[in-house]
């Protein structure tokens, strides 16, 4: 009889000889368990989500209403939706999220359940509705539409009586989510007062009811299960950053889990990627008082979300007129500027390439040029199976030197997120590390820019094969690290 490796020889070979018998294709690998949604995976490409934060606290100059508010104070006399719109389009964005109802319970549109609405407004002589005057205006633009609606309410006498309140929550859910057509997004926010009455919130209901009306909405929460938290309000993930993780040990409105929470796990077995919330200003709603970001600062966030394989919110709040004040349209154009300038460019295509082995060989289609094309999930350079460690993917310009500063790297993570190590290397020295990759890993380089004959990529340690669907080396103008020393790389 055989021995075991023999026999693996023999199947091998009986397997080439049928493929080349009946010319089979080379398949793409197994994938690696959890996997995306497909309305995860759509989600994640958006790369960059909108904000809106609007109420009674933009006319209060607050953060947090106390519920007391008279509906009498909402009157945004020139709210125009189609702004907020445009400024997102020309901001690349393809979903804007807006506050339905805050923590102080007044609600932009008409709810039946309650009179603390826009019913009791004077803008459009209580007649007005704001969500519909937002869903409208992004359906025009082909932008989707999402919800935030705040389960701790600080006006409703409901609040606190378990079962009333999570019927009446239950049935504003039941109206934003018939009523408006298609939402993209529902933002499920655990915070709460500390001297808030206590009150347990039926998730398990909630969840359910919005997956039955809405089927392919993504439901965040700080424990999802759709969407996770990121742990902070400042738009960073970790440098490492899993949409793996535990949903177990998450729970919403959980301040012991910040850390967990940030950085994903590696072993976790849901798919339950970030997003990092943060807002153009200081606060989430407007105030004459502050000013938008500057676009370093957007850019240092971007980097720091959208680079950590996160998705970025970024909000930007309406003013008392009911439009987006003009200095933050101009900051929202500064800053698409800005990633437009740095990655419409991608000098590795001026490059060949060269890697390490390839997936069915030479014409098995997994090769590494395609790491170059526009698709950045569905075709990527995959070593072949035989190779279990040392997997390298080269790049080195047709001519002369290369030289940039910034390093994006893609897991074609439809087959599941896999790098947990990587390095990079010019002329053989190393110029960047990190740890997993995902959907979009960004290296700003902090030594400044380098310039060289090679760049190597290196996947020191991974779960099964890599498989890398996009690659790019670009330059950066606008970075200027502090106590830059060119010459002065990693080790
Ligand atoms: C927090 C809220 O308390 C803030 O007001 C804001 O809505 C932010 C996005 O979430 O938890």
């Amino acid at each position: 009889m055989a021995e075991p490796n023999n026999s693996l020889h023999i199947f091998t070979f009986l397997l080439l000889l049928f493929q080349l018998a009946f010319s089979w294709k080379v398949t793409p690998p197994l994938p690696i368990l959890p996997l995306p949604s497909y309305s995860q995976l759509k989600w994640q490409q958006r790369e960059i989500i909108m904000f809106l934060h609007f109420g009674v606290n933009t006319f209060t100059d607050s953060e947090w209403g106390t519920g007391l508010e008279s509906p009498s104070i909402f009157n945004p006399t020139g709210l125009n939706a189609n702004q907020w719109a445009d400024a997102a389009a020309q901001a690349g964005v393809s979903l804007m999220i807006l506050t339905a109802k805050h923590h102080d319970g007044f609600c932009l549109w008409p709810s039946k359940y309650t009179d603390h609405s826009v019913i009791g407004s004077p803008w459009k002589n209580g007649l007005g509705d704001v969500v519909q005057e937002f869903v409208n205006a992004a359906k025009a633009r082909d932008i989707d539409a999402g919800l935030y609606l705040s389960p701790w309410d600080r006006h409703d006498k409901r609040y606190g009586h378990v079962k009333l309140y999570n019927e009446y929550y239950l049935a504003q859910l039941q109206e934003l989510l018939n009523r408006y057509g298609s939402v993209r997004e529902i933002w499920f926010d655990g915070a709460k007062g500390s001297n808030a009455p206590n009150m347990t919130y039926d998730f398990r209901e909630w969840f359910s009811m919005v997956k039955e009306l809405q089927s392919s909405i993504n439901i965040f929460s700080d424990a999802g299960p759709d969407v996770r938290w990121v742990g902070n309000e400042k738009g960073y993930a970790g440098s490492t950053c899993w949409s793996t993780i535990n949903a177990t040990s998450l729970s919403i409105g959980n301040a012991s889990t910040l850390d967990y929470l940030n950085t994903g796990d590696p072993k976790g077995t849901n798919w339950l990627p970030a997003e990092c919330d943060v807002s153009i200003r200081t606060g989430w709603f407007w105030h004459k008082s502050q000013a938008p970001k500057r676009p370093s600062e957007l850019l240092d966030i971007y980097y720091k979300s959208v680079g950590r394989n996160c998705v970025l919110l970024l909000n930007v709040p309406p003013n008392t007129t009911g439009l987006i004040s003009e200095s933050d349209v101009q900051r929202l154009k500064q800053f698409r500027g800005a990633i437009n300038t740095i990655f419409s460019t991608n000098l590795a295509e001026n490059c060949s390439l060269e890697a390490c082995s390839q997936r069915g060989g030479e014409n098995g289609g997994f090769g590494p040029k395609n790491v170059l094309d526009d698709d950045h999930l569905w075709t990527y350079w995959a070593p072949s199976e035989k190779q279990k460690e040392n997997y390298w993917i080269e790049f080195k310009p047709k001519s002369g030197k290369i030289k940039f500063n910034v390093i994006r790297i893609q897991e074609a993570i439809g087959l599941g997120q896999r790098i947990k190590k990587h390095e990079i290397y010019v002329d053989g020295i190393k110029v960047a590390r990190g740890s997993t990759v995902g959907y979009k890993r960004l290296h700003r380089l902090e030594m400044g820019v380098v310039d060289g004959f090679s760049v190597k990529i290196k996947i020191v340690k991974a779960k099964g094969i890599p498989l890398i669907s996009s690659i790019g080396l670009h330059f950066d103008p606008f970075w200027k690290p502090k106590g830059k020393v060119i010459s002065q790389r990693v080790h």
